[in-house]
């Protein structure tokens, strides 16, 4: 049953159809009567947020005929839709995106002229950001749905609309302080509601056994509880193009709001106990980057979205009149890490209890719709669930896992046979301890194709994480390196360089980034390297009013931007960094090096609240800050800033105010990175370890355009195997072993020598991040860095050709992979009349 009201196609009506109807006028229009009839209130007294909810929700209705026009073209041409399964999506602020990608900014910043606002900007800054991811994962996600809507591929992106995202990050006395987000408060306007969508899903209980109707034997669950899943739809908009994907996030509401035997007892808090129950399904994000706690809550909020998100699309074809058998040539399931892994088990589960399908039949629609990113290496970030715990929330899922592993080794068995080892090795539950079902096993096995998300990074997962896996299925793993938009990261991020990339190469640079190649000509044009750092400085002055205004700290535009921003973790080594800032104040204490390039060197991110080591980094941070920004030695040469709550919003301010991009993990520990790729196209030169993306980046932008530091991946290893000493580091590097003391003395923390004790202790004692290893070569691809700062024309010269050669890192490539090799799916033209607009 379609909608008659929405008269649909008729193609080729408008030449411009993304600009027809939205002027400044119809913007101005747009804002006056939501001011009036959604808000309630008069232009003369609104405030910024009043203006800021008005634009919102008159871009909002403009966005609505692509919304619905995209829905309807799936639904007159059934085609094959990505469904990008993830428990995060760190979409940051909306407002500014739509305006770039509908191509209405200018008419906007018009309407509200007339408003009597003198910027654009000011309302852009009222905008709260949804924070419902915590790094990398979250953020890649975000990218993936925008460049497949600006691909005009379909797509739903399904996760959880947690009502508090990350934590934001106060800093009181140098410590983090975690506050909670209430990101909805006031009302969040880029959200559609669908109620008429919700859906059901069981936790706990038992199975049974029953006999149906045809005599045959079968299994069904019986949940103890439920809960509802409401959807609510976030439209993402491709750039210029018709195409208007979804954000399809689920809500968890209980099943009745009061238990009525309860409060008919006059049981009152028992009766709303199992409300909150449920409703705490989708209460908060679990603010653990890369560390899997286990906790029972969190697979229920993995187990929630995911049968939501199962059903709704299993319900679509039914809408649809297709038959359910057909599922993979209408659904391609992408797990983004293993979050999603019960995915697996759970179709399986509709597959054969609610359709009747036969385990076979189930198992090759299963396996030919789920694909499988992996994110990690590191052990401590492997999903593991106690047995006990997953028996008693999914018994039904339990049983069935049980039966795809028993299937499976049968395989393995008769490939190698008797060879015990390797079936414990390959097993979906870990034997050894406590007995687990190991999620990435699950994913593996129920997964058609397998990727990780650089070339480095894939390598390993064949060679050290699951090389049993590999051997058994090579043509499964495959590599699709990681890519970040260029509409929201430059487009929106840099603004300056947009415009002058738009006048020297033309406009379409920004969605095909191969364009900037002819970036390349101009490498000595001293002319064209002048326009192109003044567009750095302009960046960097308003970054060093941001500082001002949230630090205190003054901060020299013209100084040398060192930044590393990333979440704080070990193996991302901001120690290492921060011990090189210490370093280079003892030179310029000890008068050694007088003309030594001045710099700002700038943090920013956030630890895990319960992660005790990575809270006491920034801790170590602010203290070295404290004392090299009161020091009047300092002035014009050093000054180290720890920015506050990192997210989305800030790092649009960073990347595009940023020189030197600092990428120094161990090698081998971090899957890709993305942050390096933005820092890359605003022209950053990256100083890195050859680990994760910074490979191919250093591969595509030339050796001589990166500063390379470190040992590699074989080298750890071997450091690893030869019992690894940090001992004999220290010693044979003087201005190592003197930073380290000056750390001991408590010349950082206000003469208390044991508050950074047990950060010293992990350095010198058996550290697996070897940052003592790779601490003098650091040091010396920093010397590298401050001579070539001297000579401003070189410096530009590689920041430009940064900039020219980062096209392969846009997200529009890494979909286009994606598209071809793992989920075959095309395009779909979006048509819409003109009538309806
Ligand atoms: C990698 N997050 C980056 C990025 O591929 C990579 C883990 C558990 C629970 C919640 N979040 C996580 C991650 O594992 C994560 O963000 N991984 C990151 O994925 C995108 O670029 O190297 O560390």
């Amino acid at each position: 049953s379609q909608p008659k009201d929405l008269r649909l196609p008729t193609p080729g009506c408008y030449a411009d159809p993304i600009k027809a109807g939205i002027d400044a006028d119809a913007v101005f229009d747009g804002m006056t009567e939501h001011l009036f009839f959604s808000l309630g209130k008069l232009a003369t007294t609104a405030s910024l947020r009043d203006l800021y909810m008005a634009l919102s929700y008159a871009v909002r209705d403009r966005l609505m005929t692509r919304y619905l026009a995209s829905q309807e073209a799936i639904r007159a041409k059934p085609q094959k839709t990505v469904a990008y399964l993830s428990a995060e999506f760190l979409i940051g602020p909306q407002l500014n995106n739509n305006l770039l990608n509908l191509g209405i900014t200018k008419e906007a910043e018009e309407a509200v002229g007339r408003f009597g606002i003198e910027s654009l900007s000011h309302i852009l800054e009222v905008e709260e950001e949804p924070g419902l991811g915590n790094g990398g994962l979250g953020r890649l996600a975000a990218c993936y749905m925008e460049s497949l809507a600006s691909l005009q591929v379909p797509a739903i992106g399904y996760g959880i609309r947690y009502e508090f995202g990350i934590f934001n990050q106060l800093i009181r006395d140098g410590w983090q302080v975690e506050v909670t987000d209430k990101w909805l408060k006031g009302g969040w306007p880029w959200e559609l509601p669908q109620p008429d969508e919700s859906c059901f899903v069981g936790f706990g209980g038992r199975t049974e056994s029953y006999v149906d109707e045809k005599g045959k034997y079968r299994s069904r669950w019986i949940p103890s509880e439920h809960a509802i899943g409401v959807p609510h739809d976030i439209p993402i908009l491709g750039y210029r193009v018709n195409n208007c994907d979804r954000l399809r996030l689920w809500r968890a509401d209980a099943t009745e709001s009061f238990d009525f035997y309860a409060f008919n007892i006059g049981d009152y808090y028992g009766a709303v106990e199992e409300k909150v129950a449920s409703e705490t399904i989708s209460k908060v994000l679990y603010p653990n980057d890369g560390t899997d706690e286990g906790r029972r809550l969190r697979l229920k909020q993995q187990h929630f979205f995911v049968s939501c998100s199962l059903q709704d699309m299993l319900r679509s074809l039914e809408k649809r009149g297709i038959e359910v058998e057909d599922f993979s040539e209408h659904w391609t399931v992408q797990l983004n890490d293993t979050h999603p892994a019960i995915a697996v088990a759970e179709l399986m589960r509709l597959l054969i209890d609610h359709y009747h399908f036969e385990w076979e039949k189930a198992w090759h629609i299963t396996t030919s719709s789920v694909a499988y990113t992996n994110h990690t290496l590191l052990p401590e970030a492997l999903e593991k669930w106690d047995l006990d715990l997953f028996s008693s929330l999914l018994p039904r899922h339990l049983d069935l896992i049980y039966e795809i592993n028993k299937r499976f080794l049968q395989q393995v068995r008769l490939r190698y046979p008797g060879n015990d080892l390797i079936l414990r090795k390959l097993s979906i539950i870990d034997e050894d301890g406590c007995k687990a079902v190991r999620m990435a096993h699950l994913a593996t096995i129920g997964a058609h194709h397998v990727n990780g998300v650089a070339a480095l990074h894939s390598d390993l997962i064949k060679r050290q994480l699951m090389p049993e896996f590999a051997e058994l299925w090579p043509e499964k793993f495959t590599n699709i390196t990681n890519g970040v938009t260029p509409r929201r990261w430059v487009g929106l991020a840099n603004p300056e360089l947009s415009s002058l990339l738009d006048k020297e190469v033309g406009k379409d640079w920004i969605t095909n980034m191969e364009l900037l190649k002819k970036l390349e000509q101009k490498e000595n044009d001293s002319g064209f390297l002048e326009l192109f750092s003044k567009t750095k400085l302009s960046g960097k002055r308003k970054l060093a009013g941001y500082i001002h205004r949230q630090t205190g700290v003054l901060v020299d535009p013209s100084s040398l931007f060192d930044v590393q921003v990333k979440r704080i973790h070990q193996y991302k080594r901001q120690h290492l960094n921060a011990l090189q800032v210490i370093a280079q104040y003892l030179r310029i204490k000890n008068g050694v090096d007088q003309d030594i390039a001045p710099r700002t060197v700038i943090f920013g991110g956030k630890a895990a609240p319960g992660y005790f080591m990575a809270k006491l980094m920034i801790r170590f941070i602010n203290g070295i800050a404290d004392v090299v920004n009161a020091d009047p030695d300092m002035d014009g040469r050093l000054r180290v800033v720890f920015l506050p709550d990192y997210n989305v919003k800030l790092g649009e301010q960073v990347y595009s105010a940023t020189d030197l991009s600092e990428q120094i993990s161990t090698a081998g520990k971090e899957a890709s990175g993305t942050g390096n790729m933005k820092f890359a196209m605003n022209g950053a030169l990256t100083i890195g370890t050859l680990d994760g993306a910074n490979i191919e980046i250093r591969d595509r932008v030339g050796s001589e355009n990166f500063f390379l530091f470190g040992k590699t991946e074989s080298e750890i290893v071997e450091l690893r195997e030869n019992q690894y000493d940090p001992k004999t580091y220290i010693s044979n590097c003087k201005e190592l072993s003197e930073a380290l003391r000056l750390v001991e003395v408590g010349h950082f923390s206000n003469g208390d020598s044991e508050l950074f004790l047990p950060l010293i202790n992990s350095l010198t004692g058996s550290d697996p991040f070897f940052v003592m290893a790779d601490f003098a070569d650091y040091l010396r691809a920093q010397d590298e860095v401050n001579k070539v700062w001297k000579n401003p024309q070189k410096w530009n010269r590689m920041a430009l050709l940064n900039t020219a050669r980062s096209g392969f890192f846009s997200s529009d490539r890494s979909i286009k992979e994606y598209c071809k090799s793992i989920w075959k799916v095309k395009p779909l033209d979006v048509e819409i009349s003109c009538d309806i607009n």
